[in-house]
């Protein structure tokens, strides 16, 4: 088979693959009341998740797995990072940005500055041109302890089944990081949980879903790594004429400043060179 035709087969039979439908059982350890077969639609049926966690997954648009990266790998990538900061080696593509609340002081919090790290209330499929969200998860890792203090995460259950909202600027006192754009309407009623996390704890959430971080009040950092995973079957679209279209301008100005030294770029552009292919074969991203 050429190698077109076999790329074809591939996206097609991604296309046909339709959601799965289990029956969940009860268990001991959860018991639930869903008693019909369940049309999912957020996940897959794989072995990875129980039904109970891709039920809840399904209805909260979030899942957290406590412990899934070990001590080992936290401490390999914590030192990695503080290199990348020393500038002792760069990484094509990589984007290093100073938070506001510590940018005077290099690598120490600096005490005095009243600004903020914390992360508007957002929906993180504002900033990607590629689609279809549900085909799109976030992982965020805990270095260290992370609780209300220093400014865990706060989400918003089950708005992942809404749609993509107007972002911008918030109008904070003490400015906020460059290209931290929050959701301009929210229901502020909505009910939140608040992601208290041990080192290694992960969290998977839906691109829709509507979270923030808080203030970090301590005077310690408060680390994560967080990456997204995209199925290779996404494809771009074209942003402009929509809700994306501030964010793609001001990603493709700073990208014109900074990295092509005047040559054009384009929003897709610096996803396309960024990604990596971590599995299967990369067809359109
Ligand atoms: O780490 C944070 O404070 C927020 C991260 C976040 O909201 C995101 O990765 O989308």
């Amino acid at each position: 088979m050429s190698r077109a035709a076999e790329r074809l087969r591939l996206l097609v039979s991604h296309l046909d693959r339709s959601p799965a439908a289990i029956r969940a059982t009860s268990t001991s350890a959860q018991s639930l009341t869903y008693s019909h077969p369940q049309r999912l639609r957020y996940t897959f049926d794989t072995d990875l998740l129980t039904p109970e966690q891709r039920l809840s997954y399904e209805e909260n648009g979030f899942i957290l797995i406590k412990n899934l990266v070990s001590e080992e790998d936290i401490d390999r990538f914590r030192k990695e990072f503080e290199r990348i900061c020393r500038q002792e080696v760069t990484v094509p593509g990589l984007m290093v940005m100073k938070d506001l609340a510590i940018a005077k002081s290099e690598f120490v919090p600096d005490e005095s500055s009243k600004k903020t790290s914390r992360h508007p209330m957002h929906q993180d499929l504002h900033y990607f041109p590629f689609r279809p969200a549900d085909r799109i998860v976030c992982s965020w890792t805990a270095m260290e302890k992370i609780t209300r203090q220093n400014g865990c995460l706060v989400v918003l259950p089950g708005t992942h089944t809404g749609t993509l909202q107007e972002h911008d600027y918030p109008e904070w006192e003490g400015g906020v990081n460059k290209m931290y754009h929050g959701v301009r309407d929210y229901d502020p009623q909505h009910p939140r949980v608040h992601l208290e996390m041990e080192k290694g704890d992960t969290v998977f959430f839906h691109p829709l879903l509507i979270h923030g971080s808080g203030m970090n009040q301590t005077q310690g950092f408060r680390k994560a790594i967080s990456c997204h995973y995209a199925s290779a079957d996404c494809y771009y679209i074209d942003v402009r004429g929509t809700t994306q279209e501030n964010i793609a301008t001001e990603v493709e100005e700073l990208a014109l400043r900074k990295y092509t030294k005047g040559n054009e770029i384009t929003f897709q552009d610096t996803w396309a060179f960024r990604g990596r292919l971590v599995q299967g074969e990369r067809i359109s991203l």
